[in-house]
């Protein structure tokens, strides 16, 4: 799965000390009796079930055997924990399914082929099936064709049904109600618009059916059967192959696929909807034809070509890179526009969200195309890592997604800039990563106990997770990775595996020792290197120290290179470090005269690297900002010059002695007339962001912090405001009359005119240079070539006051008007206008709530308005208003989809973070959630733990 966007998700469990509350009650309605006897249809009799799913069962003439479970109320969060892991006594080796989907109700029957787990030597004898019984209403339950009897054959707990003892060869029958078009958690089968969808990861399959729903129970789905009204809803599709469809009379069809490969149940996927689409073909290196296909809404069909052009990329290169082929003959996509996470890898049949599958060019960014490009990546390369060879339990997440991240970010950095590719992940990780790992929801990525699982698609074990695989591959170098990859496929292909499994194949293929690096698994907190240098007579030496909170040193790789002080050549090329011990020497010998170290290239461990001494050295860094050949780094050290002067400006005045070096790098990046590489030279430009910024001190002010990047800013723009125009008129004649490209060049330069135009509009003290700038950024506005430019001039737009607030208000219209009803592109109209800066920016979210394209229940949205807005430097105003409007807004929000509640409640629990004032009103906000009940387990987990 891919988690969506890249900040900070914040997330953990609470301690053992778990308080009462009320399970979320929900009450079946009327008992009534004569139980259906599910055994009167036999499985290959399916008109005989359907005609049961579809009139006998939906009649008031059914009891509901869990409804007594379902209204108790008394079910406590449980906590779970790592060290419990019980092997499965028995396992569900195969299973059939049938949908009736019908308006307002669907019937699920399932038969499950149960034998016993052969190598299994414990103590019970018993089958634990997954249930949530709020969600599915459990009609009919019989084995071997005899109805089964609560309390002698079977007993019924919050969430569980736990089969007595069932003999080999078992076949257990159950037939459930779930009603789709009311859930709104967005987990199990939902409604979406035209379309019913399933989404099972972690969790959601047990608010389908009841099952053993843990990814070491892998079964082959040997028939799963649709069916539904033929004119509403024509596309049938579930994991596989197809194998049988038609019509049953009285406007309705069916299908029935097969998926030869056993898998966890997580991985289960059926849509069926009213669908357009989009047909390619790919051959794989050894010559097979595979069928593509990705679906969406007909009216977004046109939008699908780029989604299809980087899945036959995606495939061409894990061929290329590591060997991978794809064995099916089919593969689908389908965009979903009501999607909590990002994309979902359901063999055979993934499901996105559609902001991260659909773009073209008048309604996506750049960034919006290098998404989807990530994505569907992400999605396709799972199919080894975590399809082929998945978790044995969710612990362990971060052995596919850790894994599947580093594939993606190597897949884009190949397609795209290496160097702009790690920059964009390394600034992701600071911002959002360092964050969760500074706070309370603090974890490694192989975490020890969580309430519920959903809390845990986190930064740390996904963008943190990858830094540790790059971290293999940095030590094994790229053919020592291979060979362990290699290795793990060869030992693990088709089973449920954990990170130690990883670690073995990767250390047994190249006879390296990873006893200590293993330590990175369960070592939270961002570890920090200092350094100390001295140089005498040829001899450099560098003193690497470690701190973490594991009292034994870690295994870190350093990579450093040396540059020659005087006529900054490379004296020592890139070479990594082992830093095994707490404090290590590092000598280079023989050197020509004295040198400027770069060290932690290429980003090569997520730690934070200071020196010794606390003082920073300025002149090295200039040094580096100006020479250093690792790109990298060269960013690096110009944005420490930043962050030092706007630090100073925060505290008291910009020195001259920074603020010359800082002007200097800055100077040197805008007139470098060059470098090709334009992408990097606007990251060169851009200040360090408020969240980076805000990691490095022990209490945040987000307001001073803001004012003070807020100067920095501006004194440069006006420093540089002549070669800032040049700049910009240069880059727009060099665009002008070319075709429109989503290639690096072409991103590039785009994304460098609108750096230059940010800082051009950031100078509007007077009337005068309100006008001036309100003009440049509308003319930029009306002369956009692209969802790009648009966005960037409306940004600046949107900020605007005095001389400038009848052309933002102009602009917000216009560009409303030409959405046209676009999801995605009202989307970023509602985020652009709650991530403005503005005095009364509360008051405009709260009238944008209440606009009629406004609704809690799409996640997209909803995050466009709530999510931005919290990461608004206005949402931390003084008087504690913002906080309160989103605590409001979580109230609600819990009781429809308790994973987005949780989610957007990390911008409140961070309040140990900010001055004492502030942190008070949040942990009040946090209080008053609480108190609430009822309240999800997802939410209860991430507040309580924000209160401890
Ligand atoms: C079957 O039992 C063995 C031995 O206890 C265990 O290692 C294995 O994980 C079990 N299989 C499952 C899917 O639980
Ligand atoms: C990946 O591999 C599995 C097993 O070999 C196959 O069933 C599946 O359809 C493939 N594709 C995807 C996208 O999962
Ligand atoms: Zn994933």
């Amino acid at each position: 799965m891919k988690l969506f966007g890249s900040k900070a998700f914040s997330v953990f469990l609470l301690s053992n000390a778990v308080t009462s509350i009320a399970f979320r009650p929900v009450s079946f309605g009327k008992q009534v009796k004569q139980q259906i006897s599910s055994q009167q249809c036999g499985w290959g009799d399916q008109k005989c079930l359907a005609a049961r799913g579809g009139s006998t069962l939906s009649s008031a003439t059914t009891t509901v055997l869990n409804s007594a479970v379902a209204s108790e109320e008394t079910a406590a969060p449980v906590e779970i924990f790592r060290k419990d892991y019980e092997p499965l006594p028995h396992l569900v080796e195969k299973i059939n399914m049938l949908f009736s989907i019908e308006e307002g109700k669907t019937i699920v029957t399932t038969e499950l082929f149960i034998e016993p787990n052969e190598s299994y030597n414990g103590k019970s004898r018993d089958l634990t099936l997954d249930g949530d019984e709020t969600c599915v209403k459990l009609l009919a339950l019989s084995l071997n064709g005899k109805d089964l009897e609560e309390g002698t054959d079977y007993t019924l707990a919050p969430g569980k049904l736990i089969l007595k003892n069932p003999p080999a060869g078992a076949v257990l029958k159950t037939v459930v109600e779930i009603v789709p078009e009311d859930n709104t958690q967005l987990s199990g089968l939902y409604k979406d618009g035209p379309m019913y969808c399933t989404q099972c990861e972690a969790m959601g399959f047990r608010r389908i059916t009841y099952y053993p729903d843990r990814p070491d129970n892998m079964a082959v789905f040997e028939n799963v059967r649709l069916e539904a009204d033929k004119e509403a809803y024509p596309v049938l599709l579930a994991n596989g192959n197809m194998i049988d469809s038609g019509d049953l009379g009285d406007g309705r069809h069916y299908a029935t696929w097969t998926d030869p490969y056993p898998k966890p149940s997580y991985l289960f996927c059926c849509v069926v909807g009213d669908l357009g689409k989009i047909h390619d073909t790919y051959t794989t290196m050894s010559g097979r034809k595979v069928d593509l296909q990705v679906f969406s809404e007909s009216h977004n069909v046109h939008k699908l070509d780029y989604a299809m052009e980087s899945l036959k990329n995606s495939m061409k290169w894990d061929e290329d890179r590591f060997g991978l082929e794809y064995d099916l003959d089919l593969y689908n996509i389908v965009a979903v526009d009501s999607f909590n996470m990002g994309a979902m890898e359901n063999k055979g049949l993934n499901v996105f969200n559609t902001a991260y599958v659909l773009a073209d060019k008048d309604t996506a960014t750049d960034s919006d195309f290098e998404r989807v490009e990530g994505v569907i990546g992400h999605e396709y390369f799972h199919n080894w890592t975590g399809n082929r060879v998945t978790c044995r339990d969710w612990f362990q997440l971060t052995l596919k997604e850790g894994l599947t991240v580093f594939r993606d970010q190597e897949f884009s950095g190949d397609m795209n800039s290496k160097a702009v590719n790690r920059i964009e992940n390394v600034r992701g990780l600071r911002a959002g990563q360092f964050r969760e790992d500074a706070g309370p929801m603090s974890h490694p990525i192989r975490p020890d106990s969580y309430i519920s699982m959903d809390n845990f698609y986190t930064a740390t074990v996904y963008s943190k997770g990858a830094e540790i695989i790059r971290m293999y591959q940095t030590l094994l170098s790229v053919e020592g990775f291979r060979k362990g990859m290699d290795l793990y496929f060869e030992r693990h292909d088709g089973s449920a595996v954990t990170c130690d499994d990883f670690l073995s194949a990767m250390s047994d293929a190249t006879g390296v020792d990873l006893s200590q690096f293993a330590l990175w698994y369960s070592t939270n907190g961002t570890p920090v290197v200092t350094y100390d240098t001295k140089y005498e007579d040829g001899t450099f030496v560098l003193t690497l120290t470690q701190k973490s909170n594991s009292d034994k040193p870690l295994h870190i790789p350093i990579s450093v290179g040396l540059l020659n002080k005087e006529t900054g050549e490379e004296a020592v090329a890139t070479k990594v470090l082992d830093l095994k011990e707490m404090t290590q020497e590092f000598k280079f010998e023989g050197l020509k005269g004295d040198v400027v170290p770069s060290i932690l290239r290429e980003f090569s461990a997520p730690v934070k690297l200071l020196p010794a001494s606390g003082e920073e050295d300025e002149e090295a860094l200039a040094f580096l900002a100006a020479r250093d050949t690792d790109g990298f780094n060269k960013w690096e050290a110009g944005q420490k010059l930043f962050t030092s002067l706007i630090f100073q400006a925060k505290d008291a005045e910009m020195t001259d002695k920074t603020y010359d070096f800082a002007k200097e790098a800055f100077g040197r990046t805008l007139t470098d007339k060059e470098s090709k590489d334009y992408s990097i030279l606007a990251y060169a430009l851009i200040l360090p962001s408020e969240g980076t910024l805000g990691e490095l001190v022990d209490v945040v002010d987000p307001i001073a912090i803001h004012k003070a990047r807020g100067a920095v800013k501006k004194r440069l723009a006006r420093e540089f405001a002549t070669e800032l125009k040049e700049r910009y008129d240069e880059l727009t004649a060099a665009m002008e009359g070319s075709e429109f490209k989503v290639d690096a060049e072409s991103i590039g330069m785009r994304r460098l005119r609108n750096v230059c135009l940010e800082y051009l509009c950031s100078i509007r003290e007077t009337p005068e240079e309100q006008k001036t700038a309100a003009e440049l950024a509308m003319s930029h506005f009306k002369k956009a070539s692209g969802m790009t430019d648009k966005v960037a001039a409306l940004g600046a737009l949107a900020s605007m006051d005095g001389e400038g607030a009848s052309a933002r208000d102009e602009a917000l219209e216009t560009f409303y008007k030409d959405a046209d009803g676009d999801a995605l592109v009202l989307n970023k109209w509602f985020s652009l206008q709650a991530m403005a800066d503005l005095p009364d920016i509360l008051d405009r979210v709260k009238k944008l709530k209440e606009h009629p394209d406004f609704t809690l229940k799409n996640p997209n949205r909803c995050r466009s308005l709530i999510g931005a807005f919290a990461m608004n430097t206005a949402f931390h105003e003084e008087s504690g208003a913002g906080y309160a409007f989103l605590r409001e807004i979580l109230e609600d929000l819990d009781q429809l989809n308790p994973q987005i509640s949780s989610r957007m409640a990390g911008s409140l629990i961070q309040w140990k973070k900010y001055d004492e004032k502030r942190g008070q009103i949040m942990k009040a906000e946090l209080q008053k959630l609480a108190d609430m009940k009822p309240i999800s387990d997802d939410l209860f987990e991430i507040v309580s733990r924000g209160l401890k």
